[in-house]
């Protein structure tokens, strides 16, 4: 149990919520001496940044950009005395990847895990009508005992330096909204809901976790603000006669209004806005409201120019523009938790999210996305400090699911990206990775994770964990690439007859395929890098899917390029997108686009045609 609410902020009769988004003070701390300096205080800088944004990408020296180790914030801010009585709180989308939080000089709070909100009580630190000081310390440095997994190392000059087990650019920094709360004594600290659909009507289950001795009323109002059902109580289920369906790029949304009462008194109120709908896995189809979906759609990234990993709502505008734009119905968070906001314009677009946790990198590889085409294997869940990790990982699924469980949006779990799962000592780290979701999710969504490269029908010991399986494959790139193409093809084809010989009876999804591609290049014929052999490289993969039935979705690698570390594999970033980084479209993007408009966003049955293969 969270020893906070992670309830989205919101202002209504009974609540207060105070961006504190703007320049804050900034200082990055290489002799980590600003505890002993009295940092806590207040920082004895002028420089300033913006907040929510990663750090990296302002400043022209190349220490700044490749810093790892502490960094510090500051922020001054007013608290209206009107707010007397009054809990307050201070929360955070999320911090990368720790944090300690001050005010007034006050420890209020510690954090670890760079991709999830949490929450400081201020109630005994702040000072009423008059100006606060907080501070945030935060660190960037990768461990084996946090999620994302990676190393710190320090160069023979004394700097250090992140090397990351995972192929994106370890950006750091506020990256998210921070929130000033002030809350009612007695509060509403979570609310649950699932679903059941009935011929004509819904069932919508709620639970309210809120102070004892209070009483609960819930009323839920359609679009037009009509009244669809109502309820009294920290439990129930409300009848929702004739409902209106959340839909796959058809979305309804409901508000239900939740109202806490202390006597006749109203304590608190919170509004959630909500879509009724299900989500299951039946046989080798993925349903939404018991018909099949198939997944069209993208991984992504948090990135674009200057904000790094920072919430950007321009970036966050123009990719939903573009994903309607190219037909698609879906993507992954890879490999985090995304903004809230995210979910809530995917809530109101009808997008479905695979949710991801930051559990990637558990593959100990620098280049983990090539090392797997050779075989390799490191055993990477028998260490000594895997209990830590398992404890990291644990956090974060609770607080994902915690976060994200009420958006309709969300249609599955994916509880790691690319681990490492050939050796035993694998299963069970995994068994309580899936179990504790299964335990948290009120609506039992499916689980699943992406499967890396060698994690094949012959060698995979925890597939069978995954209520449908998620396949990253890379073959016409890192396997048998350019002219070789047609051996990647059979290659593949030898793969999928496994997986559909190993009788797991499930769908499968690709939730990674395509290879590097610059927006510069044309070559005819094609030569890898080429954006004439993106679009045969992903001609030949789409053959194969549409070769098997339990196929049931695509999702391209990736949807714009983005930043990643230097080196010899990587072109200022990876090119995989089918977007530029500033969102402008590859050849690719209009062959996708045309397969993806000729199949429905729902009730898709492939044609045996198809699954024969011809
Ligand atoms: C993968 C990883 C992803 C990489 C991608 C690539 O398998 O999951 O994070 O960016 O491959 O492009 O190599």
């Amino acid at each position: 149990m969270l020893p906070y609410s992670l309830l989205y902020p919101q202002t209504n009769t009974a609540r207060r919520a105070v961006k504190l988004d703007g320049m804050w003070k900034f200082s990055l701390d290489p002799q980590t001496q600003g505890e002993r300096e009295g940092w806590p205080q207040g920082l004895p800088t002028q420089e300033r940044i913006p907040v929510p944004a990663s750090f990296q990408d302002f400043f022209t020296d190349k220490d700044t950009r490749e810093y790892a180790g502490d960094f510090w914030y500051e922020i001054k801010f007013f608290l209206p005395r009107e707010w007397a009585g009054k809990r307050l709180f201070l929360r955070f989308g999320s911090v990368t990847h720790r944090a300690v939080v001050y005010c007034n000089g006050v420890e209020v709070a510690r954090h670890q895990g760079g991709f999830l909100p949490f929450c400081a009580d201020i109630t005994a630190a702040a000072r009423l009508d008059q100006e606060n000081t907080l501070v945030v310390k935060a660190n960037n440095e990768l461990t084996e005992t946090n999620i994302p997994c990676g190393r710190t190392i320090t160069l023979k000059n004394g700097k250090k330096m992140a090397k990351p087990y995972f192929d994106f650019f370890n950006y750091a920094g506020i990256h998210r909204s921070v929130h000033l709360l002030a809350l009612p004594q007695a509060s509403i600290q979570d609310v649950s809901l699932s679903f059941a659909l009935e011929e004509r009507a819904a069932q919508v289950r709620y639970t309210v976790d809120c102070a004892p001795g209070c009483t609960v009323a819930l009323s839920l109002l359609d679009a037009q603000g009509n009244l669809a059902a109502s309820g009294e109580g920290a439990e129930g289920v409300l009848t929702v006669k004739e409902p209106r369906l959340w839909g796959v790029r058809d979305p309804y949304l409901y508000r239900l209004v939740v109202t806490l009462f202390q006597g006749d008194q109203l304590a608190d109120q919170y509004t959630l806005e909500t879509g009724i709908r299900t989500v299951e896995v039946r046989g080798a189809q993925i349903l939404l409201n018991g018909k099949p979906v198939y997944l069209k759609g993208f991984g992504k990234h948090e990135d674009s120019d200057l904000f790094g990993r920072g919430f950007n709502p321009a970036a966050l505008k123009r990719d939903f523009e573009l994903m309607k734009w190219m037909g698609a119905n879906s993507f992954r968070t890879s490999h985090y938790p995304y903004a809230e906001e995210v979910y809530q314009m995917a809530d109101r677009e009808g997008f479905l999210v695979i949710d991801e946790v930051p559990a990637v990198g558990m593959f100990e590889s620098l280049m983990n996305f090539f090392d797997a085409t050779t075989g390799k294997q490191s055993g990477f869940f028998g260490k000594e400090t895997t209990p830590q990790l398992l404890q990291a990982h644990l956090q974060a699924v609770e607080e994902m699911i915690a976060r994200d469980k009420n958006h309709p949006c969300v249609m599955a779990w994916s509880l790691f990206n690319e681990p490492e799962t050939t050796n035993e000592n694998a299963v069970p780290y995994f068994e309580q990775v899936f179990a504790r979701a299964r335990e948290l999710d009120p609506q039992q969504r499916p689980r699943t994770f992406a499967l890396i490269g060698n994690s094949t029908p012959e060698t995979c010991k925890c597939v069978q964990l995954s209520d449908f399986v998620c396949l990253n494959r890379y073959y016409g790139w890192y396997n048998q690439g350019g002219y070789e193409i047609s051996d990647a093809e059979e290659n593949f084809r030898k793969e999928m007859d496994g997986w559909k010989a190993r009788g797991l009876h499930r769908p499968f999804v690709f939730t990674e395929y395509g290879g590097d591609t610059l927006s510069s290049e044309h070559k005819l014929p094609s030569v890898m890098w080429s954006q004439e052999y993106q679009r045969e490289a992903l001609e030949m993969l789409h053959r194969v899917f549409d070769s098997y039935d339990f196929v049931q979705g695509e999702q391209v690698w990736n949807f714009a390029d983005f930043q990643t570390g230097e080196g010899i594999m990587r072109v200022n970033g990876n090119k995989k997108g089918v977007f530029t980084r500033q969102r402008q479209p590859k050849d690719a993007a209009f062959l996708l686009k045309a397969r993806w408009e000729s199949i429905p966003h729902t009730g898709w049955e492939k044609s045996p045609r198809a699954q024969q293969g011809e």
